[in-house]
């Protein structure tokens, strides 16, 4: 079976109560609900965090190693700011999907750029929630190119 880490970064918890117009009003524990009802069908195993605090969010990456075939990750705003974080998802070698629930590139100017971006598998932005379910089938494609023994999507 596969194991896939799925990180969410800072407020993100937040989802559905405020900024509305800007995030959606589907709630994080709606997203996990939905990317573990997709887990199930394809057979993935899906760890899912959330932290509003970077270094734990290091630290999660970090843990991929032992045992994770892939990493789902939405970093917020660290996404933007955070060394730390690139360097723990180069470090791992373990695939990684960065998701976004907005479009990044037409907002603010800030938000354009992605610190992880140079390090992960790609990245989804715009899509809203379903981002984190076309991450998910996009990993589990991936990986069952080159893990024996994974079904392939469809089969
Ligand atoms: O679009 C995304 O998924 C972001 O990663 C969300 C981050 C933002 O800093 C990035 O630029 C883009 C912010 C997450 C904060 O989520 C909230 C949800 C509800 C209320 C307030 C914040």
């Amino acid at each position: 079976m596969l194991h896939v880490l799925v990180i969410h970064g800072p407020n993100l918890n937040l989802l559905g109560s405020r900024e509305e117009s800007v995030y959606g009003t589907t709630t994080l524990d709606t997203i996990n609900g939905m990317l573990v009802k997709l887990g199930r069908e394809l057979g993935v195993d899906l760890d899912i965090r959330q932290s509003n605090h970077e270094g734990e969010l290091v630290t999660w990456i970090q843990e991929a190693r032992n045992g994770y075939h892939g990493i789902i990750i939405n970093p917020a705003a660290y996404t933007h700011t955070s060394v730390a974080i690139r360097d723990a998802l180069l470090a791992v070698e373990v695939p990684a999907v960065e998701v976004h629930l907005s479009n990044i590139h037409r907002r603010e100017e800030f938000r354009r750029h992605s610190y992880v971006a140079g390090v992960t598998l790609g990245q989804i932005s715009g899509f809203g929630p379903i981002g984190y379910l076309l991450a998910l089938r996009g990993l589990y494609e991936h990986l069952s190119l080159r893990i024996p023994n994974v079904p392939a999507p469809g089969s």
